[in-house]
């Protein structure tokens, strides 16, 4: 049995960070209803589309193993029809702009009102406060969250990372939070209010951002900063560090053999402490061991683009690949910089089902990311996302129990759109 089976969830999510978190419970079992507007659908159908008429990758990779209906929400048979998918369903996920799911008449209170074990979750680009009301993508979540003004290279323009942890990383976050919240209606038979604000979840993954700001305040310049051993002042706010680590082992991403014509041709080198002795060996400076200068973190830190130097001498006649076959045994921490090409090729993702192959019926074969968390009792199958409305009939006779007269008669008020002809399989 998958872990959330038995669980219903009501999926009101759109874009990016909504459907990541519903379609996370869906690959462990629970039963993701998306609720679509007729004809329209979620806007990402139609968005970066590769195949003319065809559903974009950008939403068949965000709606695995969901099912999906056609509901226009405005419309009073719409209504009927939401309010007795609230009273059936367990959560309520929605990313909507702030305060249109209350407009459609749909507040926690009538929520709660309609079903007290309902859980609603919701993402917002801020919590309550000032900006409360604005809609957020992606990269201004990054930039109000803090990542953006500490990512690039320093005296640079902030830059936005391509990981969406402002979309995804949030949506991961109210997975969590809905889970939680599951499990505590097991003792309080009640459900309740769950909110991730994107700000607030972009904040959380910079955490260690803010450990810095607070380090240079009481205790002065950052002395991992590659800025500290190039004697350039520090400001009053943590600064953009480049590729620095951002923990206490210094690291750097350095060029490998090819790097001229590869973009790729990079490795990530970490020099941990408790290792030094073998990358001395391995970059050919032996003598650094019990060189004074060079033998203890403290004493390399103002020696770091020296030391780098010296070590990217080395990479720089290997590939990225023998670095890592190379320092690996050496208990070296390294790592290859991947291009998505590679990843998508990469076998050991593939045997783990992190990176899956799966068949849709207008698009055909296409890679995707499968279920990144390993459950050993609940492993994860992904399949494709709904074509829009593909199963209005089915949710609407099966888990809603209208018998077919009351079906013909909901066709007829246009509350759900046109009937779908089923694309072969
Ligand atoms: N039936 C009837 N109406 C529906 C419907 C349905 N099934 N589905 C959506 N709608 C309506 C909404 O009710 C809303 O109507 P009103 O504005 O008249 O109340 C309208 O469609 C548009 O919804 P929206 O405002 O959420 O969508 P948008 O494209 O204007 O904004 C976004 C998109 C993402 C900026 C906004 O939803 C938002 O800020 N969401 C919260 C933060 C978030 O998740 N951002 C990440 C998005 S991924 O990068």
């Amino acid at each position: 049995m998958k872990a959330l089976e038995g669980i219903k969830i009501l999926d009101f999510t759109h874009v990016q960070s909504g459907p990541t978190c519903t379609q996370l419970l869906a690959w462990f079992g629970a039963d993701v209803i998306k609720v679509e507007r007729p004809g329209v659908g979620d806007a990402t159908r139609g968005q970066l589309r590769d195949i003319p008429d065809v559903d974009s990758l950008y939403f068949t990779m965000l709606n695995h193993n969901k099912r999906s209906i056609e509901l226009n929400g405005k419309d009073e048979t719409g209504k009927e029809i939401l309010e007795r998918l609230v009273k059936t369903c367990d959560v309520l996920v929605e990313n909507f702009a702030p305060g249109a799911l209350d407009r459609m008449g749909f507040s926690w209170e009538r929520v709660h009102e309609l079903n007290p074990r309902m859980i609603m979750a919701s993402i917002k680009g801020f919590g309550p406060g000032t900006y409360a009301d604005c809609k957020v993508y992606e990269n201004i979540a990054q930039c109000a969250g803090g990542a953006a003004s500490t990512t690039g290279m320093l005296g640079e323009v902030p830059l936005v990372t391509g990981a969406q942890i402002g979309d995804s990383g949030t949506g991961l976050h109210l997975a969590f939070g809905i889970v939680t919240a599951l499990f505590h209606r097991e003792t309080s038979g009640q459900g309740q209010r769950v909110t991730a604000a994107m700000q607030d979840g972009v904040l959380n993954l910079c955490r260690v951002k803010l450990r810095d700001q607070q380090r240079l305040e009481t205790a002065g310049p950052l002395t991992e900063y590659s800025q500290f051993g190039e004697d350039i002042p520090f400001g009053d706010a943590v600064p953009r560090a480049g590729n620095d680590s951002g923990g206490g082992q210094p690291g750097r991403i350095l060029k490998c053999k090819g790097w001229e014509d590869d973009p790729d041709s990079y490795t990530y080198f970490i020099t941990q402490a408790a290792v030094w002795k073998n990358i001395c060996d391995v970059i050919g400076k032996p003598k650094w061991k019990d060189d004074e200068d060079y033998a203890t973190p403290n004493a390399r830190l103002p020696r770091l683009n020296e030391v780098f130097g010296a070590i990217e001498d080395w990479t720089m006649t290997k590939t990225k690949f023998e670095v890592m076959d190379i320092c690996n045994p050496m208990n070296i921490p390294v790592g290859p910089i991947l291009s998505m090409k590679e990843i998508m090729r990469d076998q050991s993702l593939r045997d783990t089902g992190t990176v899956v192959e799966v068949d849709h019926p207008t698009r055909g074969k296409y890679y995707s990311v499968g279920n990144p968390v390993k459950l050993s009792d609940s492993p994860s199958e992904v399949l494709r996302s709904p074509l829009l409305g593909e199963h209005t009939d089915e949710i609407l006779k099966d888990v809603l129990n209208y018998s077919d007269d009351e079906i013909a008669e909901i066709r007829a008020s246009g509350a759900v759109g046109e009937p779908k002809i089923q694309a072969a399989e």
